[in-house]
């Protein structure tokens, strides 16, 4: 009986997705203990989320990191033994699904396979009288290269802390280098697949950290922070100060610089937290602590809620207030997240929505000539003025080129589709 359940449910959603419909559902929480779960990531193709959920165990709270499919609801990871076990979450999953990588309250980090199960990671040795503390933020495809930071305390004297961003490599943990001339407390909190590439913050700057220039701070001199890159390395998404009393969401390129894409609250800050795998659409959260929305962006839409993009589907999520969007599929129709759920719990999310369709300009859901006229006027109309939508290859500013890619864009649509 279960067999056939799974198999409905495997082919009811694409069927569902082909048609322009989006899905919404609550992923659940473990038996026991209060009601609290959240997603953290999912896989590039969007089958596997991981996150955090709460339960008892003989009359203790427990925090158990996850790992969710369709066919198996929510499954705990099992951590190595220790005094941090009690309180543990995935923090990501590398764009394969293979690999799982998480934290144990705080103070180590772990690497989970199906065939090892979950390892702690090596710790990098504290300067003397430090206290240290790994976390572990970012994963590449094949899990070869996982990002995170260090945070050490020194409780003698007068306190002191620091943060360090660390590299964890086969070879084993390394601390990222700062570019020449830069310096001060640095933290990683997102790597591209190959690993080539990574951001976070560096002396309360965004920063792009290859291993052939280290980190080196991206955008403006204003205060920023690098939250993800995309799974081709060519975009860093995150939040950046605008002036004291805004702190916009960033998409930063190479030819672009640091753009805003804007924000839904005016309080707290608006971040862009994860992205697909060429940086076209982004997703995150907008508030604070107390008031948050989850958005999606995309270069053709810009930012929009993510409660209203649902409605536009017509589909009634009820009384859920969708609070962060924490991971994105490669072609941006899988989304992650956590939210309020009707009774007041918080619940971890799963949206799929129909892939982003450049070549469907007008959004009217097929790819037709009306598009390529609709391109043509938004073109015109930033070429003159502002706006850089159809800056389509990142240039930084609106060329024919950005034409030819539109076209190659539409034609590749016909061809095979969107
Ligand atoms: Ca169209
Ligand atoms: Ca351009």
């Amino acid at each position: 009986m279960k067999n056939h359940v799974c198999v409905l449910i495997i082919l009811f959603v694409p069927a569902l997705n082909a048609q322009g419909q989006a899905i919404f559902q609550g992923l659940g929480d473990f038996p026991g203990g209060a009601f609290h779960s959240s997603a953290s990531d999912l896989a590039a193709d969007g089958s596997i989320v991981v996150g955090a959920g709460e339960t008892e165990i003989d009359g203790q709270f427990r925090r158990l990191p996850f790992r969710w499919t369709s066919a198996t609801g929510l499954v705990s990871i099992e951590v190595p033994p220790g005094p941090w076990a009690a309180v543990a979450s995935a923090t990501d999953i590398s764009p394969s699904g293979a690999v799982i990588i998480g934290s144990l309250s705080g103070e180590r980090a772990f690497r989970w396979t199906v065939a090892e199960g979950a390892v702690l990671l090596p710790s990098i040795d504290p300067p003397e009288g430090y206290i240290p503390s790994d976390s572990a933020t970012g994963v590449s495809e094949g899990g070869g290269v996982i990002v995170g930071s260090q945070l050490l305390v020194e409780l003698e004297g007068d306190p002191t802390v620091f943060t360090r961003a660390i590299r964890w490599t086969e070879a084993g943990p390394e601390v990222l280098v700062p570019a020449p001339g830069e310096s001060g407390h640095h933290t990683a909190s997102g790597v591209s697949d190959m690993g080539l590439v990574a951001t976070g913050a560096l002396g309360g700057r965004a920063f792009q950290w290859t291993q052939a220039t280290g980190m080196v701070p991206i955008g403006p001199d204003l205060l920023s922070a690098g939250h993800c890159v995309s799974g081709d390395g060519r975009v860093i998404g995150g939040t950046f100060s605008q002036s004291p009393f805004s702190r916009p969401a960033f998409r930063w390129a190479e030819g672009t610089g640091m753009r805003s894409i804007g924000r839904l609250l005016t309080s707290g800050s608006t971040i862009a937290f994860a992205s697909s795998h060429d940086g076209s659409v982004l997703v995150g959260y907008s508030g604070n602590s107390a008031e948050s929305q989850a958005f999606i962006w995309d270069r053709r839409r810009g930012m929009r809620s993510l409660h209203d993009v649902l409605k536009g589907f017509d589909l009634d999520v009820g009384d859920w207030s969708l609070r962060r969007a924490t991971g994105v599929s490669a072609d941006g129709s899988h989304i992650c997240g956590y939210g309020i759920n009707p009774d007041g719990n918080t619940e971890a999310f799963l949206i799929t929505l129909p892939p982003f369709c450049l070549a469907d300009w007008n959004d009217d859901g097929s790819v037709r000539s009306a598009d390529i006229v609709a391109f043509l006027g938004a073109w015109f109309s930033e070429l003159s003025g502002d706006g850089w939508a159809t800056d389509l290859n990142d240039s930084g500013s609106v060329t024919a080129a950005d034409i030819t890619a539109f076209l190659g864009a539409w034609f590749a649509a016909l061809a095979e589709g969107c």
